[in-house]
């Protein structure tokens, strides 16, 4: 019998029906970030990268301009399966010719991008750029100068134009994401009033005109970054409160937290109180270091927490890494394939029967079950899905990378 008829009538027994897994999964769109492909210097070039996050490594092949950054996307998606999103930083906006700053940015600066993603059937979703850039030497939105917050004000309102503009392009909606890299190397004497200058720097963003069935706003908390170990303006508390009291969508990076809190345990509860919530998968390794994200424990609790509590439509997951140590298209593909097999492991799993041992209180039989059900066949079922979406399966993509690099990526000196 084929692997797959096996694995089909393996999972059958526990009541799950492997095809169901395999279209819901293509159907899950999930947003990649353009920035793993040129260890996320944009193309402004206004400064070198800041923020107190780093890209470490020199792996030859890193994309220079949008061509090849386009042509390095379009690669790698061509070996993910399923139809995605892409992730968008406004340090990409493509000039020809005159060049604004990032207060002044407009749609066409991003006309390029729109073409690229009609031609590739993709949404994107969009982030203000508040790092690298010579106005952000200090804080940004939470700044105690008028004049560097009203800069940072005009390019967030730029920019939820310009996630209007692709929105109404593409016909879904535009995820735009805010982050502030704003915060202290050491004890600060006052905590509070540059939380009070965030507070109204985004009340002023947020008081534009804009259309909030196309456009979802979302705030990005952090615990610390590099140079700002100990005060974060946009701190998990600010912007949780924040994101309920003025209705936008609270954004958690699994690297944005003390090391022994998870972010799979958060999302139940964020569930509990928000219509829709937004992720940045991706691993930190001991710090908020963005290795890529593996098919390990803590990415696979974060997939079953989205499909256990049948929240696919409410979670909406993007990954957030950059590793330019590896070939940077093999990290996207393997973040992302890594991401769908999770999402996988998830689908396949008989919940509801979890679920009710749980209640019966029968805790030796659950946790029999859980651990017996990590060596069902799930790499016959992904391969199935690998082949009904056209894109080679196990490592066999990797071939492909290969030649790319060989062809491509080294010739980019
Ligand atoms: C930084 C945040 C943020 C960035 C990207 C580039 O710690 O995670 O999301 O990684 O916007
Ligand atoms: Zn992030």
């Amino acid at each position: 019998m084929d692997r797959y008829q096996n694995a089909k009538n393996v999972y059958s027994k526990i009541g799950v029906d492997t095809d169901k897994a395999i279209a819901t999964l293509l159907n899950f769109p999930i947003s990649m970030h353009c920035w793993q492909g040129d260890d996320v210097q944009g193309f402004d070039n206004i400064g070198p990268l800041s923020g107190g996050i780093q890209a470490t490594g020199n792996y030859p092949g890193r994309a220079r301009d949008y061509h090849e950054l386009m042509a390095d996307i379009e690669k790698a998606l061509s070996l993910i399966p399923g139809t995605h999103r892409i992730n968008l930083h406004a340090s990409y906006a493509i000039f020809d010719g005159e060049k604004v700053d990032r207060d002044k940015l407009e749609p066409k600066h991003f006309a390029k991008w729109v073409d690229f993603a009609k031609k590739h059937k993709l949404g994107i979703d969009f982030n203000p750029t508040l790092f690298s850039h010579p106005m952000a030497s200090g804080l940004t939105l939470s700044s105690p100068d008028k004049s560097i917050r009203q800069f940072w004000i005009d390019h967030c309102k730029a920019c939820i134009k310009i996630s209007e503009y692709f929105a109404k392009e593409l016909g879904t909606h535009c995820l735009m994401n805010i982050w502030i890299p704003d915060g202290m190397k050491d004890i600060p004497a006052d905590r509070l009033a540059p939380r009070k200058h965030f507070k109204e720097s985004l009340d002023a963003i947020l008081g534009m005109d804009y259309d909030r069935s196309r456009v979802f706003v979302c705030l990005e908390s952090k615990v610390f970054g590099i140079g700002f170990e100990s005060y974060t303006v946009g701190s998990s508390e600010f912007c949780l409160n924040y994101s309920s009291q003025k209705g936008i969508m609270p954004l958690m990076d699994n690297g944005h937290y003390h090391p022994t809190e998870l972010v799979s345990d958060k999302i139940s509860s964020m569930l509990l109180f928000y219509d829709k919530i937004a992720l940045h998968v991706t691993r930190p390794v001991r710090w908020d270091s963005d290795h890529v994200v593996l098919f390990d424990d803590e990415t696979r609790e974060i997939a079953k927490e989205i499909v256990c509590n049948d929240a696919l439509s409410r979670v909406y997951v993007a990954l957030d890494f950059f590793d330019a140590s590896i070939n940077r298209l093999s990290a996207w593909v393997l973040g992302m394939r890594n991401m769908q097999k999770a999402l996988l492991a998830a689908l396949l799993t008989p919940h509801n029967q979890l679920k009710a041992l749980q209640q019966a209180g029968k805790l030796t039989e659950l946790m029999v079950l859980q651990e017996e059900l990590k060596l069902y066949p799930i790499g016959d079922v992904w391969n199935q899905l690998c082949e009904q979406a056209r894109v080679p399966v196990q490592q066999d993509w990797f071939a492909e990378i290969k030649k790319y690099e060989d062809n491509v990526l080294k010739k980019r000196v």
